[in-house]
């Protein structure tokens, strides 16, 4: 999905931006969602919910069973009742992409930008803007696991110092790596827990199970410095051994930001000599 290009609201992007308030806020009309759309939902929760049990972290997999969201649609306000209780995070309708300061604030609140619509069925496989489906079974049930739910709400925190220091670069790629494409060890195995990867059936059992992409172990400073390509399947992933490897890293941020800014950057699938296969 394009969440990197410089975001020109209204031109291009397909979300109704005209009726979001200055924080991009849009209300989640829930009552007024076309069944087709609840159908387009079962159908992308059907096929990716399969995928779970052999592909899935386990944090992850029990918080989307909390949630028992598989029916249709979710109500925002719902489920932000729940997941406030849990974690203190809650869900803001948004059009779509919303721009950095806005997005980082919200994150720094604890408040998860959600979009409001669905991808049409001839998009099953892949949508170019993330929707509902993306950002709510992607990003959601981990807002329910407490470390990484704190981890977010610093990165979210970080986002002024990185625009005062010029670093949004390093900052998305963190995003990118670790929050849509992020993979953990657990009992052995190698699990998805990124958005971007349990989201998508493709990327789903390529980042878990297929010999071609490099998996490297998570080292903040080189995740800094990965570039990425979007719309296709990653050739890199980076892997933790627990979230409060995330956690750490976020304090370690405003120092690792600004050498990253002037470091090298790495290009997609290239090797670094300080990688650690994982
Ligand atoms: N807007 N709605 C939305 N969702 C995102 O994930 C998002 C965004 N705007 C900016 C943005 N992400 C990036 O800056 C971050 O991924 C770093
Ligand atoms: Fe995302």
């Amino acid at each position: 999905m394009t969440l990197h290009q410089p975001i020109v609201l209204q031109a291009g992007l397909r979300g109704d931006y005209a009726s979001a308030n200055d924080g991009f806020v849009v209300t989640q009309n829930h009552a007024a969602i076309p069944e087709a759309d609840h159908a387009t939902w079962r159908t992308l929760y059907a096929r990716q919910s399969a995928l779970l049990p052999r592909h899935a972290a386990r944090a992850y997999r029990e918080s989307l069973a909390r949630l028992d969201v598989a029916g249709g649609i979710s109500d925002f306000n719902a489920i932000s009742d729940t997941l406030r209780a849990r974690t203190g995070w809650s869900l803001i309708g948004v059009p779509g992409l919303i721009p950095d300061g806005a997005f980082f604030d919200h994150l720094a609140a604890r408040r998860f930008p959600v979009t409001v619509w669905i991808r049409r069925p001839e998009e099953l496989d892949y949508v170019v803007e993330p929707d509902v489906f993306h950002d709510f079974f992607g990003h959601v049930p981990l807002l329910g696991e407490p470390v990484f739910a704190g981890f977010l709400e610093q990165y979210g925190r970080l986002g002024a110092h990185a625009a005062r220091i010029g670093a949004l670069k390093p900052l998305a790629r963190l995003y990118w790596h670790m929050v849509e494409f992020g993979l953990i060890r657990e009992q052995g195995a190698i699990r998805a827990y990124g958005a971007g990867i349990l989201s998508s059936a493709k990327e789903t059992v390529h980042a878990t199970e297929s010999a071609v992409p490099r998996r490297l172990r998570f080292d903040p400073a080189r995740v800094l410095r990965s570039e990425y390509e979007i719309d296709r399947l990653q050739p890199t992933y980076f892997v933790i051994e627990d979230y409060a490897a995330l956690f750490a890293c976020a304090a370690r941020l405003p120092d690792l930001l600004a050498a990253a800014r002037d470091a090298t950057p790495i290009s997609p699938g290239a090797a670094d000599p300080t990688d650690i296969n994982a």
